[in-house]
């Protein structure tokens, strides 16, 4: 076949259980993350992905933002707010891109992360500003570290120069090309996500519905994958079990009554905690 569905007893089958804990293990087992996004208007954005992060699990989680935040994030004072051009990256699982917007100072930043040799989750403006700077493009292909791009349709399309007619047209062809011309594991959103490696290996996720269809929801995907990245998962497998929680999330959901209508992204976090402590 073409492709193969992406059903969590592939997760199980490969032995990452995210509810296995060492017990002597320590916040520094689990990994720093980085969420770089929220300009001014989307601060939000990076919030979402990074309290995100610290419910899948991430061991110490930071919101660099290019707005100016309050002290602490009153819902999650876990989190610890940074100024985005001070902060440091090394050493440290970047998710580049929720609300990261498209002025001159998210560009500079956005070279310093693809710069550094640690894991790194790719979306929303950061994919908007690779798409439109072949300097960011040479930057990301020539990354070693595990690279993740979490495109949306649109956002695919800016990637590939064709519209998103194109890329809706043939969704594993445009995963597929993404991943080998950036030479990174794609996650292409929307209903029926596709994710691509370069190696060509394509899957399509089969949770989700159309509660996701909402602001927010991506920058969550984006959190949770970089989540499973921080915590020494390689990039297939973090993006597989992203997507897969992310989806499953929202069925569990709409299946308590929250949502479809009026899902909001804030409440998927908490929901796939549970399963990922469940699997
Ligand atoms: P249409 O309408 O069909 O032509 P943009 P963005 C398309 C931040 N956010 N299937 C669709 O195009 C993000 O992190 C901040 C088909 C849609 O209109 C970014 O940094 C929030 N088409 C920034 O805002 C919450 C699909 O893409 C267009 C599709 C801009 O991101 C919101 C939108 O793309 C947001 O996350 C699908 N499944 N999905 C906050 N609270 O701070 C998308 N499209 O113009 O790139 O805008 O995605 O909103
Ligand atoms: P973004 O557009 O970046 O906020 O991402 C939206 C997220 O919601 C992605 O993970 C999409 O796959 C998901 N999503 C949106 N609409 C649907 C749908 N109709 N069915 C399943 N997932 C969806
Ligand atoms: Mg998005």
């Amino acid at each position: 076949p073409a492709h193969a569905q992406l059903n969590a007893p592939e997760l199980f089958a490969n032995d990452l259980l995210g509810s296995r804990r060492p017990q002597n293990s320590h916040k520094g087992s689990f990994g720093d993350l980085v969420v770089l996004g929220g300009a001014q208007g989307m601060a939000g954005a990076a919030i979402l992905a990074g309290r995100s992060a610290l419910f899948l699990g991430a061991g110490r989680v930071f919101v660099a933002a290019l707005a100016a935040l309050p002290p602490y994030d009153s819902i999650n004072p876990e989190l610890m707010f940074r100024d985005a051009a001070g902060c440091e990256l090394r050493a440290r699982t970047l998710v580049a891109g929720p609300g990261l917007g498209d002025q001159p100072d998210a560009a500079r930043l956005l070279t310093k992360a693809l710069d550094q040799g640690n894991a790194m989750v790719i979306d929303a403006d950061a994919l908007n500003l690779i798409a439109g700077t072949p300097d960011l493009q040479q930057r990301l292909t020539q990354r070693v570290a595990p690279t993740v791009l979490t495109p949306h349709p649109l956002e695919a399309a800016r990637l590939l120069g064709v519209t998103s007619a194109i890329v809706q047209a043939d969704r594993l062809e445009a995963a597929r090309e993404l991943a080998a011309r950036f030479d990174a594991t794609i996650v292409l959103k929307g209903s029926g996500t596709v994710i691509a490696t370069p190696g060509g290996d394509v899957v399509v996720n089969v949770t989700g519905n159309p509660g996701l269809a909402t602001a927010g929801t991506g920058d969550v995907l984006a959190g949770i994958c970089g989540a499973l990245l921080a915590q020494g998962w390689g990039e297939q497998q973090a993006a597989w079990c992203a997507a897969w929680l992310h989806g499953a999330a929202a069925d569990a959901l709409v299946y308590e009554g929250v949502g479809p209508i009026g899902l909001s992204a804030g409440e998927l976090p908490a929901a796939a905690r549970t399963l990922f402590n469940a699997m």
